[in-house]
């Protein structure tokens, strides 16, 4: 059994404290790794040497910065297969997404490095002559990085390659439950030549090693990904040292199907967005809301399609739907079933701990319908396998719906009527909106995140991760040899 060690300016090392925790198939329940949960005093010493690390990384120029992102992409690009597989036994979803989230890595690498030869700032007038304005972006020091096990790599590629190309260093902890895609990933970028100290990775709990690096003095910037409830406290302890941070926190996406969609397409949606990754995502199809006119005959044959998913081995080919991360999930996403019933829901199908033949932690695609907006079903984010359906009159009615929750990640439409689109579009409080396409599947190229207790108005991806990961400062360079005065000289 290989045990992994802490990651500290650019070795392995050994933790200062002797406590380790093993990382699990949740398929087989077979241990794969044993990881070492850092120490107080490692956590200084990954932060001394990401301050080192910033040095050197911090005066290297962008171009250059974006060589060791563009190879290590390559890198992944030639073990994609591989890491795939990995993350499969590690993580549980079947391999197709598994290959799609090594993918994202390489997609945010290559998008990132591209960056190292723009990054722009603006040139602008001055109100004065002889006067030159322009902005430039500076790197912002030691990020923290506090990331979730429901995308193994693509969410800690998501927050290391913009932040890298922007000339930051990196203290990581990744989820404990998914250790071994983070380490690759380091693995791979120190390969591709990223000078030791630039990336440096912890272990261990959220509530011990997550909560030194949130305090951390000589760490500049935190980014997270999980629960809100976390991150609304993370944001309260960085708001008492004016740390930087950059939520990305849950979701409870709602899917519209109005009463002239295409019932087919709509059906494959739902089934990706509210199924795939065992329904453990933050951008998971977790309200289905169903124009009264299409509800029975969309409920018959969505209940029909569900109860086909093979749950399984996510190796296996024939597998559709891979097991919950972990024995707490499992528990949560029981206890929710419990509430739907208490609530008044009706069960459709599922409902139940799966009885197949693995040890893993495997619950059934489930349905709930009748739900009405304001059950816990409906507000809640469960990050597992159900489903609600809820049934409206109209359009303004749907939009109503899709609102009337705390979060506003994604959300969907499938309708042929280009005004309930656009309404759906304007109206819809979220970061991203799909027309005639499930609420899962964004692309790196554009901004994600979202609004309301789904963010804090940062965006990962695209252009805006350079934004979370540099300051802009305005530059006034006066060549005229005179006292000028801003707002005072006519
Ligand atoms: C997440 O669920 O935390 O759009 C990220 C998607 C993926 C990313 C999801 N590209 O579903």
């Amino acid at each position: 059994m290989q045990e992994y060690k802490l990651f500290i300016d650019g070795e392995w090392t050994n933790s200062s404290i002797k406590d380790t925790f093993d990382d699990i198939d949740p398929a087989t329940l077979e241990t794969i790794a044993t990881i070492q949960v850092a120490g107080r005093d490692d956590i200084d010493r990954a932060v001394e040497s990401a301050l080192k690390g910033f040095k050197v990384w911090s005066e290297t120029p962008p171009p250059k910065r974006a060589d060791v992102i563009y190879k290590a992409a390559d890198i992944l690009t030639k073990r994609k297969e591989e890491l795939a597989r990995l993350m499969t036994k590690e993580m549980g979803k079947v391999l197709d997404e598994t290959r799609g989230d090594v993918q994202e890595a390489i997609d945010i690498a290559i998008y990132a490095a591209g960056e190292g030869r723009r990054m722009f700032g603006e040139t602008t007038t001055s109100e004065l002559r002889d006067k030159f304005c322009m902005t430039i972006l500076r790197p912002i020091g030691v990020i923290g990085m506090i990331t979730p096990w429901n995308f193994p790599m693509a969410i800690p590629a998501w927050k290391i390659m913009p932040a890298l190309v922007a000339g930051n260093s990196i203290v990581i902890k990744p989820a404990t439950d998914t250790p071994l895609l983070t380490i690759k990933l380091v693995e791979i970028l120190m390969e591709a030549g990223l000078p030791p100290g630039v990336i440096n990775i912890l272990f261990g709990p959220g509530q011990i090693v997550g909560q030194s690096i949130v305090h951390h003095p000589d760490i500049k910037a935190i980014s997270f990904t999980g629960s809100l409830e976390t991150g609304k406290w993370i944001m309260s302890e960085c708001g008492k040292s004016m740390k930087r941070v950059s939520l990305e926190l849950g979701g409870k996406n709602p899917l519209i199907v109005m009463d002239d969609a295409d019932l087919e397409l709509a059906l494959e949606g739902v089934l990706w967005g509210a199924f795939g990754t065992t329904g453990q995502r933050c951008t998971a199809t977790s309200r289905v809301i169903l124009h009264k006119d299409i509800k029975d005959e969309f409920t018959n044959m969505l209940v029909e399609m569900t109860e086909k998913l093979k749950l399984g081995n996510g190796l296996l080919p024939e597998t559709d739907v891979g097991p919950v991360i972990n024995k707490s999930q499992l528990d949560m996403i029981k206890g929710y079933i419990d509430i739907g019933k208490d609530e008044g829901a009706k069960l459709l199908t599922g409902g139940n701990v799966a009885d197949i033949d693995l040890p893993g932690y495997f619950f059934e695609s489930t349905i709930f319908t009748d739900v009405k907006p304001d059950m816990r079903i409906a507000q809640e984010e469960i990050f597992g396998p159900v489903l609600s359906l809820i049934t409206v009159s109209d359009i303004d009615e749907a939009i109503e719906v899709a609102n009337n929750t705390r979060y506003g990640l994604s959300s969907a439409i499938y309708t042929e009527n280009i005004t309930d689109a656009f309404k759906a579009i304007k109206k819809i409080d979220s970061g991203i909106t799909y027309v005639n396409a499930p609420t899962i599947g964004a692309e790196v190229h554009l901004p994600f995140g979202g609004v309301k207790g789904t963010g804090n108005g940062f965006r990962e991806a695209g252009l805006e991760a350079i934004r979370e990961f540099t300051e802009v400062k305005a530059v006034y360079i006066d060549y005229s040899g005179r006292l000028q005065k801003a707002q005072i000289d006519q």
